[in-house]
């Protein structure tokens, strides 16, 4: 007997991978989240139905979300990361020796017990001494927090369930406030190709120019995610994604990347007309 998962990419269009173990499932008080084991992407980590991760496609997500902003300013100290439960982008993170400090917010605790024991490939970073994981709703905690930070990365699920209100404008605002004055913000930003999925990318990039001066969306791609073309927002009052890379800085780090290189980088901004189009009218 076959096992399949099988998501829901479109009301018209399925996504399957053949499952090898169903390694975990657990209602929390949050969402559904569920561990397979597959035969193509190794553990799979699903909330409420949808792809979060997988073992093998998860680097390009983890690896474009830090680097990018991280050769930007090579020496940033001071980081905020909101949501990922899974742990890649701590892991990313913590290979910055120059970082002094990476506050964890995740609502859910559920979802890092469940990476913890089954997917230690993204969670092995977690124990690290710099990381304080804090299990609370993200929205409260920049509302109600007073640090400042030079980095902020929003590694958010869709905008349906806990992670809708991390698309709101109020949230990016006081994201905004926590931010130092040369600080980046990067976010989880939907992808281009279906509908419900553009329709989301539009409304946060629209949010994010309302409050930022420079924002930029850079494209990668994910095969597990609808359609494989997903993006990421970059916002800034000082920076230029682009003109601003530090490459040499960068590259001297000597960081071994798999998908991320300051040549992509830089490539990653250039986006197909149609996509270019939505950014620039939304
Ligand atoms: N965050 C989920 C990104 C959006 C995926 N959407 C989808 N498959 N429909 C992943 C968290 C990784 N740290």
């Amino acid at each position: 007997m076959e096992l399949w998962f099988t998501e829901n990419h479109t009301p018209n269009v399925r996504f399957g991978m053949k499952v090898k173990q169903h390694l975990f499932t657990k209602k929390s008080d949050y969402q559904q989240i569920d561990v397979f084991d597959t035969f193509e992407f190794g553990k799979v980590l699903v909330i409420d139905g949808i792809v979060m991760i997988t073992e093998k496609d998860e680097f390009v997500y983890h690896e474009m979300i830090t680097h990018v902003p991280m050769s930007v300013v090579p020496d940033i100290k001071n980081v905020l990361v909101i949501g990922g439960g899974d742990g890649g982008t701590i892991r990313e993170l913590t290979r910055y020796k120059g970082i002094e400090n990476i506050d964890f917010v995740e609502i859910d605790k559920v979802v890092i017990e469940a990476c913890r024991e089954f997917i230690p490939q993204t969670s092995c970073a977690m124990d690290d001494k710099r990381v304080e994981i804090m299990i609370c709703d993200g929205i409260e905690y920049v509302r109600n927090t007073d640090k400042i930070y030079d980095l902020i990365i929003i590694d958010s699920t869709d905008p349906i369930g806990p992670g809708e209100g991390l698309f709101s404008l109020d949230f990016y605002n006081n994201c905004k406030k926590r931010l130092s004055q040369k600080g980046i913000m990067v976010n989880q930003n939907e992808s281009p190709y279906y509908d419900m999925n553009r329709r989301e990318m539009v409304r946060a990039t629209s949010k994010l120019k309302s409050i930022f001066n420079k924002v930029s969306v850079y494209q990668f791609h994910v095969p597990t995610y609808p359609s494989g073309h997903w993006m990421f927002g970059f916002a800034s009052d000082v920076y230029d994604p682009v003109a601003d890379i530090k490459e040499e800085q960068w590259n001297a780090l000597g960081l071994y990347t798999k998908y991320y290189t300051t040549k992509l980088h830089k490539a990653s901004f250039v986006l197909p007309a149609y996509v270019d189009e939505l950014i620039r009218n939304a």
